[in-house]
């Protein structure tokens, strides 16, 4: 409840901090309007583009900055809303229904004489696009997501938990959570898709190893059977949540308020080396059975007012050195694959200490023995064992409605409310700039 509180003050306060500048500017061509994840950038980067850009283009950039933490959120502002951000960062299956809505718009590789950087993103960030489900153009041909969208960080959802209290052995199932010895002593992320995943694939553990099923095949499956088959399995683990956690379970964990978080690994990385500063040794790993590996991509609304400076702002975050500071700040790992990535990433990892080597040749070419944060890049085998999800369509309302009854909180209400709130917001304002445009025009 106390997230989805934070969650609908960020969302207020970025609708009156958007109502406020659609009132107190008619120009927009100088704003750049960005909402991205909450604890997602290096925030000195945001001062250093509007110079950059400057050099570039010849042209003053102003940015807006606002936060969300949950996918749904995010969609809502721009599908219900219609708000005017000129980039946005969903998840992957989000990425995928923002395309097939028709919500976003292409991204122009034109920069002019400034490099086209994007060319620096990862061969297995394009291969996880090439799994989207993008649809078609209008000529029937399949559609390129990447012709729409630019990948910025990917991960794995796993467990992070403390050392202390808990064996690696303990947890090497998703059905470690039900072992008494944790009860009310873990958060789950509150994330529906994020928790949906990786208990069905629990459930289908058996017949993922009889080959009966893949894992990939799972991150389709919204079936009746198989959503009721999991909120079966959340209810009979409900009383033993902590809580549900959206952004906080990072710093729960290292402050030892909980034992275990199902999360996300950049979260992870970022607490691991939060918790080394009081003696808290907390780790991260993805279960035997499986997990989901994700990526978020920044994409471009069809609401957009200042697309030049929304894809330059792309392109400089795809550059080398600023991907390894938002790497550095944030946790998370960047879809940039470049040489310089792997000396810095490399180089991270045996000043913390680590000695022994990942397979990382699916990222890095090439790199089938190399010093990296398990974390950050997992060895091949675990990424072997991890698959994307897809947009659940029109089932989504089901899957929340399941989420809601699992949580056994108004969560749908809560949703309903931010929502209803968010649209009469975004009409209270065009309704306002219309007022004002006609008083101008009569002024004329
Ligand atoms: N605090 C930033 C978190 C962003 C992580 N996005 C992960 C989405 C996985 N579906």
């Amino acid at each position: 409840m106390k997230k989805i509180f934070k969650s609908l003050c960020i969302a207020v306060v970025a609708m009156l901090g958007m109502s406020s500048s659609a009132l107190g500017e008619t120009d927009r061509s100088n704003v750049l309007k960005i909402y991205n994840w909450s604890d997602y950038i290096d925030e000195s980067l945001l001062e250093e583009f509007k110079t950059w850009y400057y050099e570039q283009t010849g042209e003053k950039v102003e940015i807006v900055y606002q936060l969300f933490d949950i996918n749904e959120i995010m969609l809502a502002k721009i599908e219900r809303g219609h708000a005017d951000y000129d980039l946005v960062c969903p998840s992957d299956y989000i990425v995928e229904r923002m395309l097939n809505l028709g919500l976003v718009q292409p991204i122009s590789h034109d920069f002019g004489s400034t490099p086209d950087y994007t060319s620096n993103v990862a061969p297995f960030i394009d291969e996880l696009f090439g799994k989207l489900n993008a649809g078609v153009n209008e000529d029937g041909t399949k559609r390129d997501a990447r012709d729409y969208a630019v990948g910025y960080m990917w991960g794995t959802v796993g467990f992070i938990y403390n050392k202390k209290y808990v064996k690696a052995e303990e947890i090497q199932s998703w059905g470690g959570l039900w072992n008494p010895k944790f009860a009310k002593m873990f958060f789950l992320k509150d994330a529906f898709r994020d928790v949906y995943s990786p208990m069905l694939i629990y459930l289908n553990a058996d017949r993922i190893a009889a080959g009966e099923v893949t894992i990939e095949d799972l991150m389709w499956d919204t079936s009746d059977e198989s959503i009721k088959a999991v909120e079966d399995l959340l209810l009979s683990l409900r009383d033993n949540v902590l809580g549900w956690e959206a952004d906080f379970g990072k710093d729960m964990m290292t402050q030892e308020m909980a034992w275990i978080s199902l999360g996300w690994s950049g979260d992870a990385k970022w607490a691991v080396d939060e918790a080394k500063a009081v003696n808290v040794e907390l780790d991260y790993l993805v279960p035997q059975e499986g997990s989901n590996v994700w990526f978020d991509a920044w994409m471009i609304p069809k609401y957009a007012k200042n697309v030049k400076a929304a894809s330059y702002f792309i392109n400089f975050l795809c550059m080398s050195e600023n991907a390894i500071r938002n790497m550095d700040e944030t946790g998370y790992v960047s879809v940039i694959g470049t040489p310089e990535v792997l000396e810095a990433m490399s180089e991270r990892a045996m000043e913390e200490g680590t000695t022994s080597t990942v397979d990382a040749s699916y990222f890095f070419e090439g790199q089938t023995e190399v010093v990296l944060d398990p974390i950050l890049y997992p060895d091949r085998s675990v990424i072997d064992r991890c698959a994307l999800m897809h947009d659940s369509g029109d089932r989504t309302e089901v899957l929340l409605e399941m989420w809601s009854r699992v949580k056994g909180d108004s969560a749908r209400g809560w949703m309903k409310v931010l929502i209803g709130v968010l649209v009469v917001g975004a009409i209270a304002a065009a309704v306002v700039v219309k007022i004002r445009g006609g008083k101008k025009k009569k002024r004329k």
